[in-house]
């Protein structure tokens, strides 16, 4: 870029604070590169085309966005270098960003690196959302439990823009009218598109109450007040039934606006747009669609047949419970002008097949929302190999032998701009020194780092980075909640939302026997810390007694100064994209250790891999790929296979009682959970409750995964004594990293199913 950053920056520090760059606070810093940055923006080139992708979600998980805007505007280098020179740290001026947390996790962190490769690519394609003013809860550590806070991210000066277009909305029992506001989505070859979000201007931050508690009737004040907010009463579901078609019939309508101001008829909107549907949160956007195409004069079978060619739809869990199903009652309540379409696709649906698993509406008046997907658009998609297999052998089975050439698979990716060159820009510029930096536009090119595996230089020097990432993590973790780590310990971290099937009870139940064995005599060669970072549902009870019953083991661990010369147990606060940034590049060891067959795909598997982390995990998600690329000699897998717990799933045969009766050495780490040191710190209701989940029922079979588990964790950390040996692996998992970045994804998306180009 063609401008003296110097200057440029000092002009702005002039400009807004009548003082000299080297004399601004970092929040000031702050505000002066975000007044730079958009306006940089605003001269970028849109990305055109005779066709626009939609890629529409309730959840875009697009975390801070200054370093990726700098890095695609190709001045990140020289910005930091000029904050440098006037004595100011980029990575302290970040700290005033404040995070958008629209997202819960994966689901929604995919769909902010599919923006961002979608515009790398130069593809015409906006992202459409809800402009949620408290995104994911702010979690907060007290008496050992979580407590859940709102997390406002809005401020007068940000990164949204107001596009100052309304579009009405109409309700069952009112209207109301959406506001467009827009950020600018740049890639890495400098054009860009947008994320289009939808607000509401009657939305009252101020009916927010204890915690994250709020008047759930309201739905002119509280429409777009939270994401997701809590669905474990009927209020709640109907808020979401409420917030989902909102989202579906303003983005329809802006879909088909865009499509007049270009002059495309309607009649052929198939051939111009195309909308992604992201899991079935926008599944109305199927009857909507129809709906509008026939208020602008498409008669009924022309509307279906535009709307099936025009929608496709990403499938992101098995999990029956995350499968969207409202009652026709819901769906009158909230747009009684969509029941009719429903109705008659469900009729249309029914002369396609007879069998009821496919029906859209069951026998009990549930509209099942991703069978309408399914029916009614293009293209079904799962997100990694053996999740698309799942779907079409087992959970989809019949849908896929309706329509086989609906199906089809897209492994999910990362991005790399984000998930290495910012977070961790002495690793980039060591590949880039090694290497060149071609792969940072052709990830595939990582692979000439291979040969540099085996060298003893480039092993020593990768693992010197390594290590200025654990202390930078310290120094993070340090200020952020006050813990104190070893740098020189392993770092074994498991951070994902929390979940029974991601397991992180089977983790605890692991570092409690490490903790037993170390009690008990033995002396680990090298110390490990194990971190946990992760938000539970705030009414998945469950899940909150996992979060309690590992900080008061972190607390036995760290008044135990006989144990903690060799283990050290963390869980970080509040983890959220900004730890995710740190955590990362700074962890040894990648836990994925998911139920086989539970987890759709994993997203922080390969982001823990192109930092040069080896993975412990299940065959599961994109684990499988993992695997398969690096071999099994650069990766540490156990547990039982996917397709015997889905057939024990359909026979019913596990018992966890089974397990511990022929395994006693289990009982014992199992009844730690209540033993007199747990029971001593911790809430004795939280306790007995996990404790007698786990064993008469442990739905996902961590019991029955544990003693693998355990011995596969102790290989591994024997592992990494041979210091060679395990630099060699994790230099292999990066070379290995390039399938995994979202540029492969996207480019797979748009020769399959977009063809926007
Ligand atoms: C949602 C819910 C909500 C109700 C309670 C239980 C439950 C369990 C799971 C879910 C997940 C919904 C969809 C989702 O977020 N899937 C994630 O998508 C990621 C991106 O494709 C993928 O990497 C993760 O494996 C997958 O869990």
């Amino acid at each position: 870029m063609d401008l003296d950053m110097n200057q440029t920056l000092q002009s702005i520090a002039k400009h807004y604070y009548n003082k000299e760059l080297k004399d601004c606070d970092d929040r000031e810093v702050y505000y002066i590169l975000l007044d730079l940055t958009k306006n940089l923006l605003k001269d970028v080139p849109q990305i055109e085309g005779d066709k626009k992708l939609y890629y529409i979600s309730a959840e875009f998980l697009i975390g801070k966005l200054l370093s990726n805007n700098l890095l695609n505007l190709g001045i990140y280098a020289d910005v930091r270098k000029v904050l440098e020179d006037n004595g100011i740290s980029l990575a302290h001026v970040e700290e005033y960003e404040p995070e958008p947390s629209l997202g819960n996790g994966g689901l929604g962190r995919l769909a902010a690196c599919f923006l961002d490769s979608i515009a790398t690519l130069e593809l015409p394609g906006d992202g459409v959302g809800l402009n949620y003013h408290l995104g994911l809860f702010h979690q907060a550590f007290e008496d050992n439990k979580q407590k859940e806070y709102p997390d406002p991210w809005l401020s007068d000066n940000s990164w949204l823009g107001d596009t100052g277009k309304y579009y009405p909305v109409s309700f069952g029992d009112f209207d109301v009218n959406a506001h467009l506001y827009s950020i600018d989505v740049c890639g890495y070859t400098g054009k860009k598109n947008a994320l289009k979000l939808f607000d509401l201007d009657t939305v009252n931050e101020e009916i927010v109450k204890k915690g994250i508690d709020f008047d759930k009737t309201d739905i002119k004040e509280n429409l777009t007040l939270f994401l997701y907010p809590d669905d474990s009463d009927e209020k709640g579901r109907l808020l979401r039934v409420y917030q989902q078609y909102f989202l579906v019939s303003a983005g329809a309508q802006m879909i088909i606006e865009d499509m007049k101001e270009q002059g495309w008829p309607l009649e052929e909107i198939s051939r111009h747009a195309v909308i992604q549907i992201n899991d079935t949160h926008p599944s109305m956007v199927i009857p909507e669609l129809i709906r509008l195409l026939m208020e602008n004069g498409l008669t009924l079978d022309q509307a279906i047949e535009q709307t099936e060619k025009t929608c496709a739809y990403t499938n992101h869990t098995i999990l029956a419970e995350a499968l969207e199903k409202w009652p026709k009652a819901f769906l009158e309540k909230v747009a009684p002008q969509i029941m009719p379409i429903i109705e008659e696709l469900d009729k249309r649906a029914a002369l396609r097949s007879d069998n009821p698993k496919t029906a859209i509406i069951d026998e009990n008046g549930l509209v099942h929302m991703a069978n309408m997907d399914i029916h009614f658009s293009k293209s079904t998609n799962g997100v990694a190999k053996i999740h698309t297999d799942i779907l079409k052998n087992t959970e989809l089975h019949d849908f896929y032998e309706l329509y086989p050439e609906k199906f089809n698979n897209k492994t999910n990716g990362i991005t790399f701009r984000r998930w290495l060159q910012a977070c961790n820009p002495q690793l980039t510029d060591w590949i880039i020194s090694k290497i060149g930096d071609e792969f940072l536009k052709d990830a595939d090119k990582l692979e000439a780092l291979l040969p540099y595996a085996k060298d003893a230089k480039a092993q020593k020097e990768f693992a010197a980075i390594k290590q200025i990432k654990k202390e930078e993590l310290a120094d993070f973790l340090k200020n952020r909640q006050g813990v104190d780590l070893d740098t020189n310990s392993i770092f074994d971290i498991q951070v994902k939302r929390l979940h029974e099937y991601k397991r992180q009870q089977m983790n605890l139940l692991s570092a409690i026997h490490l903790y037993q064995e170390i009690k008990n005599g033995y002396k680990p060669e090298q110390k490990v810390t194990i971190i946990f970072g992760a938000k539970a549902a705030p009414a998945y009870i469950l899940a909150k007694d996992i979060i309690h019953a590992i900080l008061v083991f972190s607390q036995i661990v760290d008044n135990d100064p006989e144990v903690s010369k060799y283990m050290q147990v963390i869980m970080v606060e509040n983890y959220d994209v900004t730890c995710a940034e740190k955590l990362i590049p700074a962890a040894n060891i990648s836990e994925q250790i998911s139920l086989a067959s539970k987890e759709a795909s994993g997203t922080s598997n390969m982001k823990f891999m192109l930092n040069g982390a080896v993975t412990l995990g299940t065959d599961d998600g994109a684990n499988v790929e993992i695997h398969d690329l690096v071999g099994d000699d650069n990766i540490f897998i156990f547990g039982v296979e996917s397709e015997e717990v889905i057939e024990s799933y359909a026979k019913g045969d596990y018992h966890p009682q089974d397990v511990l009766k022929a395994d006693p050495k289990l009982n014992k780490i199992v009844d730690f959970l209540v033993g007199e040191e747990m029971m001593a710190l911790g809430d004795p209701e939280c306790l007995n409750r996990l404790y007698g989940d786990i064993t008469t029922k442990d739905w996902f079979m961590a019991l029955r995964d544990l003693d693998a588990y355990m011995a596969e964790r102790k290989k591994a950390y024997a592992a990494y004594a041979d210091q060679k040996r395990w630099n060699e692996m994790a230099i292999v998992n990066i070379a290995k990293a390039g399938y995994f970045s979202s540029d492969r994804t996207i480019a797979q998306y748009n020769d399959d199913i977009w063809k926007l180009r």
